[in-house]
Protein backbone atom coordinates (compact mmCIF):
# COMPACT_ATOMS: atom_id res chain seq x y z
CA UNK A 1 0.00 0.00 0.00
CA UNK A 2 0.98 3.46 -1.05
CA UNK A 3 0.71 6.07 1.83
CA UNK A 4 1.05 9.54 1.11
CA UNK A 5 1.82 11.36 4.72
CA UNK A 6 0.85 15.46 5.13
CA UNK A 7 0.81 17.25 8.39
CA UNK A 8 1.06 20.77 9.32
CA UNK A 9 -0.99 22.63 6.42
CA UNK A 10 -1.78 25.35 8.67
CA UNK A 11 -4.88 26.54 6.55
CA UNK A 12 -6.09 30.05 7.20
CA UNK A 13 -2.70 31.42 8.83
CA UNK A 14 -2.72 35.17 8.26
CA UNK A 15 0.50 35.93 6.98
CA UNK A 16 1.30 33.65 4.35
CA UNK A 17 -3.04 33.24 3.54
CA UNK A 18 -2.66 32.40 0.31
CA UNK A 19 0.53 30.57 0.24
CA UNK A 20 -1.23 27.81 2.99
CA UNK A 21 -4.44 26.70 0.82
CA UNK A 22 -2.51 26.95 -2.77
CA UNK A 23 0.36 24.28 -1.59
CA UNK A 24 -1.97 22.44 0.96
CA UNK A 25 -3.96 21.62 -2.37
CA UNK A 26 -1.15 20.64 -4.35
CA UNK A 27 0.51 18.34 -1.47
CA UNK A 28 -3.35 16.39 -1.05
CA UNK A 29 -3.67 16.83 -5.03
CA UNK A 30 -0.30 15.06 -5.86
CA UNK A 31 -0.77 12.31 -2.68
CA UNK A 32 -4.08 11.26 -3.83
CA UNK A 33 -2.28 10.44 -7.30
CA UNK A 34 0.46 8.89 -6.37
CA UNK A 35 -1.24 6.73 -2.84
CA UNK A 36 -3.94 4.86 -1.89
CA UNK A 37 -4.86 6.46 1.77
CA UNK A 38 -3.43 9.91 3.01
CA UNK A 39 -2.52 9.91 6.77
CA UNK A 40 -2.20 13.28 8.64
CA UNK A 41 -0.72 14.31 11.32
CA UNK A 42 -2.16 17.26 12.21
CA UNK A 43 -2.75 21.25 12.27
CA UNK A 44 -4.84 21.04 9.05
CA UNK A 45 -5.92 24.77 10.02
CA UNK A 46 -4.08 27.27 12.32
CA UNK A 47 -6.82 28.08 14.60
CA UNK A 48 -8.76 26.01 16.75
CA UNK A 49 -12.38 27.78 15.65
CA UNK A 50 -11.52 29.04 11.76
CA UNK A 51 -12.90 31.46 10.12
CA UNK A 52 -15.96 30.62 7.51
CA UNK A 53 -13.60 31.80 4.68
CA UNK A 54 -11.29 29.37 5.55
CA UNK A 55 -13.51 26.65 6.40
CA UNK A 56 -14.93 26.94 2.93
CA UNK A 57 -11.91 26.68 0.93
CA UNK A 58 -10.98 23.79 3.37
CA UNK A 59 -13.84 22.35 1.78
CA UNK A 60 -13.78 22.79 -1.72
CA UNK A 61 -10.35 21.26 -1.45
CA UNK A 62 -10.71 18.22 0.76
CA UNK A 63 -14.24 17.17 -1.45
CA UNK A 64 -11.54 16.99 -4.58
CA UNK A 65 -9.92 14.11 -2.52
CA UNK A 66 -11.56 10.71 -3.64
CA UNK A 67 -8.61 8.71 -1.35
CA UNK A 68 -9.67 8.38 2.78
CA UNK A 69 -7.75 10.79 4.77
CA UNK A 70 -6.96 9.45 8.30
CA UNK A 71 -5.74 11.49 10.69
CA UNK A 72 -5.02 13.36 14.06
CA UNK A 73 -5.72 16.71 15.37
CA UNK A 74 -2.70 18.92 16.02
CA UNK A 75 -1.82 21.49 18.73
CA UNK A 76 -3.43 24.07 16.62
CA UNK A 77 -6.97 22.52 16.62
CA UNK A 78 -6.65 20.64 20.42
CA UNK A 79 -9.91 21.69 22.33
CA UNK A 80 -10.09 19.21 24.82
CA UNK A 81 -13.57 19.50 26.44
CA UNK A 82 -15.69 20.28 23.19
CA UNK A 83 -15.86 19.58 19.34
CA UNK A 84 -12.73 20.33 16.85
CA UNK A 85 -12.94 21.49 13.58
CA UNK A 86 -11.62 18.28 12.27
CA UNK A 87 -14.41 16.55 13.90
CA UNK A 88 -16.43 18.70 11.81
CA UNK A 89 -14.87 17.51 8.82
CA UNK A 90 -15.35 13.71 9.80
CA UNK A 91 -19.05 14.33 10.21
CA UNK A 92 -19.15 15.77 6.64
CA UNK A 93 -17.18 12.59 5.74
CA UNK A 94 -13.86 14.64 4.30
CA UNK A 95 -11.79 13.26 7.09
CA UNK A 96 -11.29 10.08 9.20
CA UNK A 97 -10.39 11.11 12.79
CA UNK A 98 -7.84 8.16 13.71
CA UNK A 99 -8.40 6.52 17.38
CA UNK A 100 -6.05 5.80 20.28
CA UNK A 101 -7.26 1.81 20.06
CA UNK A 102 -6.53 2.02 16.50
CA UNK A 103 -8.31 1.12 13.02
CA UNK A 104 -7.77 -1.11 10.48
CA UNK A 105 -7.39 0.42 6.71
CA UNK A 106 -7.76 -2.13 4.00
CA UNK A 107 -7.02 -1.87 -0.44
CA UNK A 108 -6.76 -4.71 -2.69
CA UNK A 109 -6.57 -7.20 0.01
CA UNK A 110 -4.16 -5.55 1.81
CA UNK A 111 -4.72 -4.14 5.28
CA UNK A 112 -2.32 -1.80 7.75
CA UNK A 113 -3.40 -0.83 11.19
CA UNK A 114 -2.92 2.80 12.37
CA UNK A 115 -2.92 4.49 15.58
CA UNK A 116 -3.05 7.61 16.45
CA UNK A 117 -2.78 10.00 19.70
CA UNK A 118 -3.96 13.52 19.09
CA UNK A 119 -1.68 16.16 20.49
CA UNK A 120 -1.75 16.63 23.68
CA UNK A 121 0.09 19.22 26.19
CA UNK A 122 3.79 18.69 25.97
CA UNK A 123 4.10 17.77 29.79
CA UNK A 124 1.54 14.96 29.12
CA UNK A 125 2.52 13.26 26.16
CA UNK A 126 4.38 10.45 27.48
CA UNK A 127 2.11 9.71 30.09
CA UNK A 128 -0.69 9.65 27.41
CA UNK A 129 1.81 7.45 25.43
CA UNK A 130 2.13 5.27 28.41
CA UNK A 131 -1.38 4.74 28.78
CA UNK A 132 -2.50 4.36 24.47
CA UNK A 133 0.32 1.58 24.56
CA UNK A 134 -1.10 0.06 27.98
CA UNK A 135 -4.34 -0.25 26.39
CA UNK A 136 -3.29 -0.90 22.67
CA UNK A 137 -4.14 -4.33 21.14
CA UNK A 138 -1.69 -4.57 17.84
CA UNK A 139 -2.81 -7.06 15.46
CA UNK A 140 -0.21 -9.39 15.32
CA UNK A 141 1.48 -10.07 12.07
CA UNK A 142 -0.39 -6.78 10.56
CA UNK A 143 2.10 -3.55 9.64
CA UNK A 144 1.20 -1.02 11.71
CA UNK A 145 1.62 2.78 12.35
CA UNK A 146 1.76 5.16 14.74
CA UNK A 147 0.86 9.02 14.09
CA UNK A 148 1.63 11.70 16.81
CA UNK A 149 1.82 15.47 16.92
CA UNK A 150 4.57 16.41 19.80
CA UNK A 151 8.10 17.62 20.12
CA UNK A 152 10.13 15.21 20.46
CA UNK A 153 13.40 15.63 22.71
CA UNK A 154 13.95 19.63 23.23
CA UNK A 155 12.21 19.89 26.21
CA UNK A 156 9.26 17.78 25.26
CA UNK A 157 8.87 14.47 27.12
CA UNK A 158 8.52 12.15 24.71
CA UNK A 159 12.40 10.85 23.70
CA UNK A 160 13.10 9.60 20.09
CA UNK A 161 15.04 6.98 21.50
CA UNK A 162 11.85 5.75 23.65
CA UNK A 163 10.05 5.79 20.52
CA UNK A 164 12.31 3.63 18.55
CA UNK A 165 11.58 0.62 21.01
CA UNK A 166 8.05 0.57 20.39
CA UNK A 167 6.01 -1.93 18.07
CA UNK A 168 5.42 -0.45 14.98
CA UNK A 169 6.74 0.03 11.91
CA UNK A 170 7.02 3.40 11.48
CA UNK A 171 5.92 6.32 13.75
CA UNK A 172 4.47 9.48 12.34
CA UNK A 173 5.49 12.78 14.03
CA UNK A 174 3.79 16.18 12.85
CA UNK A 175 4.45 19.31 14.90
CA UNK A 176 7.52 19.87 13.85
CA UNK A 177 7.79 22.11 10.70
CA UNK A 178 11.14 20.88 9.02
CA UNK A 179 11.03 17.42 7.19
CA UNK A 180 13.00 15.14 8.92
CA UNK A 181 13.73 10.78 9.20
CA UNK A 182 15.44 9.41 11.56
CA UNK A 183 15.06 6.12 11.87
CA UNK A 184 11.64 4.90 11.38
CA UNK A 185 10.48 7.87 12.54
CA UNK A 186 8.77 10.20 10.30
CA UNK A 187 8.48 13.97 10.22
CA UNK A 188 6.80 15.17 6.95
CA UNK A 189 7.74 19.01 7.57
CA UNK A 190 4.67 21.80 7.18
CA UNK A 191 3.49 22.50 3.53
CA UNK A 192 3.97 25.93 4.46
CA UNK A 193 6.30 28.72 5.86
CA UNK A 194 5.30 29.61 9.53
CA UNK A 195 8.14 30.45 11.54
CA UNK A 196 10.51 32.61 9.67
CA UNK A 197 13.85 30.60 10.79
CA UNK A 198 16.44 29.01 9.50
CA UNK A 199 14.89 25.13 9.54
CA UNK A 200 12.03 26.85 6.95
CA UNK A 201 14.04 27.86 4.26
CA UNK A 202 14.34 23.93 3.83
CA UNK A 203 12.08 22.25 0.94
CA UNK A 204 8.12 22.06 2.08
CA UNK A 205 6.65 18.92 0.84
CA UNK A 206 4.77 15.61 1.91
CA UNK A 207 6.34 12.07 1.74
CA UNK A 208 4.98 8.57 0.23
CA UNK A 209 5.81 5.39 2.56
CA UNK A 210 5.20 1.86 0.63
CA UNK A 211 4.68 -0.45 3.27
CA UNK A 212 5.87 -3.34 1.16
CA UNK A 213 9.22 -1.92 0.91
CA UNK A 214 9.09 0.60 3.97
CA UNK A 215 10.85 3.16 1.47
CA UNK A 216 10.10 7.07 2.10
CA UNK A 217 10.03 9.26 -0.82
CA UNK A 218 9.90 13.03 -0.01
CA UNK A 219 7.43 14.62 -2.28
CA UNK A 220 8.82 18.87 -2.90
CA UNK A 221 5.27 20.97 -3.81
CA UNK A 222 5.96 23.78 -5.72
CA UNK A 223 6.25 26.82 -3.01
CA UNK A 224 7.95 30.21 -2.77
CA UNK A 225 11.01 30.24 -1.64
CA UNK A 226 12.18 31.93 2.02
CA UNK A 227 15.58 33.37 1.98
CA UNK A 228 17.01 34.41 4.74
CA UNK A 229 19.92 36.82 4.43
CA UNK A 230 22.40 38.62 7.31
CA UNK A 231 23.87 42.48 7.01
CA UNK A 232 26.22 43.52 9.19
CA UNK A 233 26.75 47.31 9.73
CA UNK A 234 29.65 49.63 11.77
CA UNK A 235 28.91 52.85 12.72
CA UNK A 236 26.15 53.36 10.33
CA UNK A 237 24.00 56.34 8.83
CA UNK A 238 20.69 55.91 7.75
CA UNK A 239 21.29 56.20 4.21
CA UNK A 240 24.40 53.10 4.48
CA UNK A 241 21.60 50.85 6.48
CA UNK A 242 19.25 51.88 3.97
CA UNK A 243 20.65 51.36 0.63
CA UNK A 244 22.20 48.10 1.11
CA UNK A 245 18.98 46.61 2.81
CA UNK A 246 17.15 47.49 -0.15
CA UNK A 247 19.86 46.69 -2.49
CA UNK A 248 19.82 43.50 -0.83
CA UNK A 249 16.40 42.86 -1.02
CA UNK A 250 16.23 43.86 -4.90
CA UNK A 251 18.76 41.40 -5.25
CA UNK A 252 16.91 38.34 -3.82
CA UNK A 253 13.93 39.64 -5.51
CA UNK A 254 15.88 39.08 -8.93
CA UNK A 255 16.86 35.29 -8.35
CA UNK A 256 13.57 33.84 -7.36
CA UNK A 257 9.71 34.02 -7.80
CA UNK A 258 7.91 36.57 -5.71
CA UNK A 259 10.28 34.98 -2.58
CA UNK A 260 9.92 35.51 1.06
CA UNK A 261 12.28 37.53 2.34
CA UNK A 262 13.99 37.92 5.99
CA UNK A 263 16.96 40.09 6.25
CA UNK A 264 18.88 40.55 9.95
CA UNK A 265 20.55 43.72 10.64
CA UNK A 266 23.36 43.39 13.00
CA UNK A 267 25.69 45.80 14.16
CA UNK A 268 26.28 49.09 15.28
CA UNK A 269 24.94 53.11 13.93
CA UNK A 270 26.51 56.32 14.33
CA UNK A 271 26.40 57.82 17.44
CA UNK A 272 22.80 59.15 18.76
CA UNK A 273 20.98 57.31 15.62
CA UNK A 274 18.52 54.50 17.42
CA UNK A 275 17.40 51.68 15.64
CA UNK A 276 13.96 52.54 15.43
CA UNK A 277 15.18 55.75 13.41
CA UNK A 278 15.74 53.26 10.51
CA UNK A 279 12.93 53.06 8.49
CA UNK A 280 12.92 50.93 5.54
CA UNK A 281 10.04 50.78 3.14
CA UNK A 282 9.38 46.83 1.52
CA UNK A 283 6.68 44.95 0.44
CA UNK A 284 5.03 42.54 2.70
CA UNK A 285 7.03 39.36 2.10
CA UNK A 286 9.87 41.57 3.40
CA UNK A 287 10.87 40.78 7.11
CA UNK A 288 13.41 42.84 8.62
CA UNK A 289 14.87 41.89 11.95
CA UNK A 290 16.46 45.70 13.37
CA UNK A 291 19.41 43.86 15.59
CA UNK A 292 21.25 47.08 15.33
CA UNK A 293 22.61 48.42 18.30
CA UNK A 294 21.76 45.25 19.95
CA UNK A 295 24.65 44.92 21.99
CA UNK A 296 24.87 48.40 23.36
CA UNK A 297 21.29 47.73 24.24
CA UNK A 298 21.98 44.89 26.03
CA UNK A 299 25.21 46.97 27.91
CA UNK A 300 22.37 49.57 29.06
CA UNK A 301 19.97 47.23 30.52
CA UNK A 302 23.21 46.14 32.72
CA UNK A 303 23.82 49.55 33.35
CA UNK A 304 20.48 49.82 34.32
CA UNK A 305 20.66 46.39 36.74
CA UNK A 306 23.49 47.70 38.04
CA UNK A 307 22.26 51.11 39.38
CA UNK A 308 19.03 49.41 40.74
CA UNK A 309 21.33 47.56 43.40
CA UNK A 310 21.31 50.47 44.86
CA UNK A 311 18.18 52.77 44.47
CA UNK A 312 14.59 51.52 43.33
CA UNK A 313 13.57 51.56 39.90
CA UNK A 314 11.30 54.58 40.30
CA UNK A 315 14.37 56.58 40.88
CA UNK A 316 15.72 55.35 38.07
CA UNK A 317 13.18 56.14 35.96
CA UNK A 318 12.63 59.56 37.33
CA UNK A 319 15.67 60.62 36.61
CA UNK A 320 16.02 59.03 33.07
CA UNK A 321 12.72 60.79 32.43
CA UNK A 322 14.23 64.22 33.82
CA UNK A 323 16.93 63.75 31.40
CA UNK A 324 15.13 63.44 28.73
CA UNK A 325 12.54 66.13 28.78
CA UNK A 326 15.57 68.57 29.59
CA UNK A 327 15.52 71.88 27.43
CA UNK A 328 12.82 70.20 25.27
CA UNK A 329 9.84 71.36 26.36
CA UNK A 330 8.64 74.92 27.76
CA UNK A 331 6.95 74.29 30.75
CA UNK A 332 8.06 71.84 34.28
CA UNK A 333 7.00 68.44 33.14
CA UNK A 334 8.08 66.99 35.67
CA UNK A 335 6.59 68.86 37.90
CA UNK A 336 3.59 68.20 36.35
CA UNK A 337 4.19 64.68 36.26
CA UNK A 338 4.75 64.89 40.33
CA UNK A 339 1.55 66.76 40.38
CA UNK A 340 -0.80 64.36 38.96
CA UNK A 341 0.78 61.34 40.79
CA UNK A 342 -0.44 63.02 43.16
CA UNK A 343 -4.13 63.56 42.03
CA UNK A 344 -5.71 64.57 39.54
CA UNK A 345 -6.51 67.94 40.51
CA UNK A 346 -3.34 68.57 41.84
CA UNK A 347 -2.35 67.93 37.80
CA UNK A 348 -5.23 70.40 36.82
CA UNK A 349 -3.97 73.11 39.40
CA UNK A 350 -0.25 72.80 38.14
CA UNK A 351 -1.38 73.15 34.34
CA UNK A 352 -3.58 75.88 35.19
CA UNK A 353 -1.08 77.94 37.50
CA UNK A 354 2.18 76.66 35.46
CA UNK A 355 3.46 75.17 38.68
CA UNK A 356 3.28 72.69 41.53
CA UNK A 357 0.65 73.12 44.15
MN1 LIG B 1 2.17 23.05 13.41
Amino acid sequence: MKIAIISDTHLGYMRFYEDSFKQAEKAFMVAQERADVIIFAGDMFDSKIPSLDTMERAVRILREIKVPIYGISGNHERRMHSTDVLKVFESARMFKKMRRKGSMIEKNGEEIFVVGMNSLPEDLAEKGLEKLMGELVLPKGIHSILVLHQTLGMGGTLLPEKLDGLPFELIVNGHMHEHSIRGKILQPGSTVITQLKKEETKPKGFCIYDTKTKEIEFKEIDSRKFIMETLEFEDAGIHEVKERTQKQIEEIDSMHNRPIIRIDLKGTLKQGLKPQDIIIEHNKDVFLENMLNETMIAEKIKEIRKQRKDRTTKEIAEQKLREKLKDRLEFDAYGFFEAVAESVEKGEGFLLEGKNG
